[in-house]
């Protein structure tokens, strides 16, 4: 049985490119209820700690140093089959290989700084969000 919840950041790039509220428009056109928000920035040890899943990528350095390079807005989301409908609107991870009308697809800049992030299990659904909230922090 699919989860009712997962998490997002809105990264580096798209809070540059000023695209936080067309993002979060589209997030709430696609039936998603915020259930917690914040802008924050992360440090190069708490993204190293994020990524840590990717240590041994040949990208994991640029990875750290780009989602530590500016402010992100992380969030938790609601729907019914939370995890699978996101990651269907954030399209792929390369955005030349996205979805028309995907996310990533209007919004990401490369493979790289590709706009978004979207869990992809219920499990890490719940681990990503209790790295950036606190129990009390969410709706
Ligand atoms: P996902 O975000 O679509 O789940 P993952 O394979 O889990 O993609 O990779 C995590 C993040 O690492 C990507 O969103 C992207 O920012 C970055 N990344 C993935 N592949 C590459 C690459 O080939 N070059 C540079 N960065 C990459
Ligand atoms: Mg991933």
């Amino acid at each position: 049985m699919s989860g009712k919840r997962t998490f997002t950041m809105i990264k580096p790039d798209a809070v540059e490119s000023g695209n936080i509220g067309n993002i979060l428009q589209m997030i709430s056109n696609a039936g998603f209820s915020i259930k917690a928000m914040k802008f924050t920035q992360l440090s190069e040890e708490r993204a190293k700690a994020f990524y840590a899943v990717h240590a041994e990528r040949p990208f994991y350095g640029e990875l750290v140093d780009y989602m530590s390079s500016g402010p992100i807005v992380a969030a938790i989301l609601e729907k019914d089959n939370a995890v699978e409908d996101f990651r269907t609107l954030i399209g792929s991870t390369d955005p030349a290989e996205a979805a028309e009308g995907t996310i990533r697809k209007k919004y990401a800049e490369s493979k790289g700084r590709n706009a978004v992030h979207g869990s992809d299990s219920d499990e890490n659904a719940q681990i990503e969000g209790e790295f950036h909230f606190d129990a009390n922090e969410v709706i």
